[in-house]
């Protein structure tokens, strides 16, 4: 018997291996942060930041569970051209949107939109249309992230100064499901 994870990873490789099906993929992270709540056995807090917890791996997406201390944020950031969509499993999460800089430019970021999402809401974000930076409002959160492709390095824009560095993304944890195609 699949585990509500494993279901949801199948139906996330249907909706993905051939071209990306995006209602279904937010239908199915919806349903999936609604109802569910296996992803428990992913959850790790740390104090210094944010975890990355990898959930399953193959080569059209990652998924991974986020767990997200109050007064943790994310850097702005891009997402490598992939295409990035985000349930909230528990909590309530802000997202800000940024302008891309101008080439050259030492100004301050552009903030162009801001909106929480409550419990079982699903963002998407893509480099077409923003930065975004991401935070729990109102106490702890944990969001599920579902890269496609897998994201391995990114780009962080400093708010104040737009300057850029780039980031290899780790895994705080890889307990990952078997039998999804995790290398
Ligand atoms: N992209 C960030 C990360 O994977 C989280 S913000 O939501 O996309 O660390
Ligand atoms: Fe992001």
């Amino acid at each position: 018997m699949k585990s509500p994870m494993e279901a949801l990873v199948d139906e996330l490789v249907l909706a993905c291996r051939n071209g990306q099906e995006g209602s279904r993929i937010v239908k199915a992270l919806e349903q999936y942060a609604r109802t569910q709540r296996d992803w428990e056995r992913f959850l790790q807090f740390e104090p210094s930041s944010y975890t990355r917890n990898l959930v399953a791996r193959n080569e059209w997406f990652e998924l991974l569970v986020l767990c997200w201390s109050a007064g943790q944020e994310s850097p702005v950031h891009d997402h490598a051209g992939q295409d990035c969509f985000m349930g909230i499993l528990q909590g309530r999460m802000e997202e800000t949107h940024f302008a891309f800089p101008e080439p050259g430019s030492s100004g301050a970021l552009l903030e162009t939109r801001s909106r929480i999402f409550e419990q079982g809401g699903v963002a998407y974000i893509h480099d077409s249309i923003a930065l975004h930076r991401v935070r729990p409002v109102g106490g702890p959160a944990v969001s599920l992230h579902l890269y496609a492709r897998p994201i391995d390095v990114c780009n962080l824009y400093e708010i104040q100064t737009s300057q850029v560095v780039s980031r290899q993304m780790l895994y705080h944890s890889a307990r990952g499901l078997a039998g999804t195609g995790s290398r």
